[in-house]
């Protein structure tokens, strides 16, 4: 096993990441910009090194300034965390010739599931299904692109290759808005991505957003541990998962996550990595994969009994799983609330300092958060500060305990969204389960006649 570790992240994530190295006897290093010297976790971890000034771009996005930390700390191993370097296979690349270990999947794995044609084929080779769509790129020839929209019929969406969690998409309604929509992706594409190809989807109008957590060791073994259902959001940012996802049957979640178990094993994954699937009339369509450790991993590790972040070291140490899939059994509910430092109507991000912070507790409640009373949300980052999870026997018991949590819960200083977790928690079509991708964009819009 790694005697050290660098977390190259900050916020709740790195703080996740440092529990679980202590736990496991490893010392870690943290890495900072200036906006985060003053930060508890920072002065918690084994050792913290000041990696730049506050602009992303100048520090946590700073190649040379986080493998520099790794090499001056003697670090084995090198944690990215989610968001900034976490999917950037140039990095992973870098950390591993620089002689580390990158706890994560392999560049090649990450590259192809960052571009998202080279995803969707590798993922139709494997056998897990798909939006019908274009056989990769779309070609330069304008017939030939109202051609293949016919085939697949409208409505259509084209995606960029380069896009995904949302970037780079255009929905198309009829033959006469097709052309300028794809012109208009390929050159918007071009512009934020470097890359022009775009390609084109069947466009699911009611979908849910489900996905399958895997985790793969280097022996060829590769499992899946339930799903999670992310629908909840706005704006493409969740806000709201829970396991299971209700009203799904076991059997078809239990085709689902053998095929993205035995994708995993054909193309030679390792790690914590995520499927993610739109949901409709019974279906499943794969549209990406998230090569990381996602925001939303304590609602899987709370229904599964496994620790997702030690698994990731484990397996980039060179241990095998050690669980079968017969042995990974879900337990009860669990659901979590994200709480970002937000207006609760507007959604404008409401950095400053914390005055007070009384966490909620009590049975069947996990906080993961950085925050404490006195502690500055600076504005350089997203405005997520932490993440109130829950579990229960039942669904309805999960939900009574969230609802508890939230009346408990106390920050002052700045504006947060739990006034908006506590009117959803009691929202009879959340509280029925299984609302689709556009309910919390619906349900504000019709907030804000009342
Ligand atoms: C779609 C779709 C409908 N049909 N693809 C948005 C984020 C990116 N991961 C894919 N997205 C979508 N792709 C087809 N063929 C609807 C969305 C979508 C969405 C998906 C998941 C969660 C929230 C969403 C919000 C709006 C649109």
């Amino acid at each position: 096993m790694f005697k050290k570790i660098l977390i190259a992240n900050r916020g709740e994530i790195a703080l996740r990441i440092q529990r679980a190295c202590r736990e496991m006897g490893i010392k870690s290093v943290v890495v900072y910009s200036e906006a985060d010297r003053e930060a508890k976790y920072v002065k918690l971890a084994d050792e913290a090194v000041c990696i730049g000034p506050a602009a992303s771009a100048q520090s946590y996005l700073h190649m040379p300034s986080i493998i520099s930390a790794a090499e001056v700390t003697d670090a084995e191993a090198i944690h990215p965390g989610y968001g900034f370097l976490s999917e950037n296979a140039d990095f992973a690349e870098r950390v591993e010739q620089s002689g580390f270990v990158f706890i994560g999947p392999t560049p090649e794995c990450i590259r192809i599931m960052g571009d998202k044609v080279s995803a969707k084929q590798a993922m139709i080779k494997s056998g897990v299904p798909c939006v019908p769509g274009s056989e990769g790129a779309l070609p330069d020839d304008n017939k030939e692109i109202i051609r293949i929209a016919r085939a697949i019929g409208y409505p259509v969406i084209i995606k960029a290759a380069g896009g995904g969690g949302g970037r780079g998409m255009r929905v198309v309604h009829t033959e006469a808005a097709l052309i300028h929509a794809v012109q208009t992706t390929k050159a918007e594409a071009g512009a934020a991505f470097g890359n022009p190809a775009v390609y084109m989807e069947k466009f699911l109008e009611h979908p849910r957003h489900i996905e399958i957590q895997i985790m793969a060791d280097t022996f060829k073994s590769a499992v899946w541990l339930g799903e999670r259902d992310c629908s909840m959001q706005r704006r493409h940012q969740k806000i709201i998962e829970e396991a299971p996802a209700p009203g799904i049957p076991r059997r078809a979640i239990e085709r689902i996550g053998d095929r993205c178990a035995a994708a995993c094993k054909k193309i030679g994954y390792r790690g914590a990595g995520t499927f993610e699937f739109l949901y409709e009339n019974g279906e499943f369509y794969f549209i990406e994969m998230n090569t990381r450790v996602q925001v939303e991993h304590p609602v899987t590790e709370w229904v599964t009994g496994i620790d997702i972040v030690q698994m990731q070291i484990r397996v980039a140490a060179g241990e095998k799983l050690p669980f079968t899939q017969k042995q990974v059994q879900l337990r009860g509910h669990a659901i979590e609330c994200r709480i970002n430092a937000e207006d609760p109507v507007k959604f404008v991000p409401s950095p400053g300092r914390i005055t007070t912070w009384h966490p909620p507790g009590g049975p069947g409640v996990r906080v993961d958060s950085h925050i404490y009373a006195g502690y500055f949300v600076p504005p350089n980052y997203d405005s997520m500060i932490g993440k109130i999870i829950v579990h229960g026997d039942t669904r309805d018991q999960a939900l009574a305990r969230m609802r508890t949590a939230l009346s408990e819960t106390v920050i002052e200083g700045i504006q947060t969204n739990i006034p908006l977790h506590r009117e959803l928690m009691v929202d009879a079509k959340f509280v029925e389960g299984g609302t689709d991708i556009h309910y919390l964009e619906h349900w504000m819009a019709a907030r804000k006649q009342r």
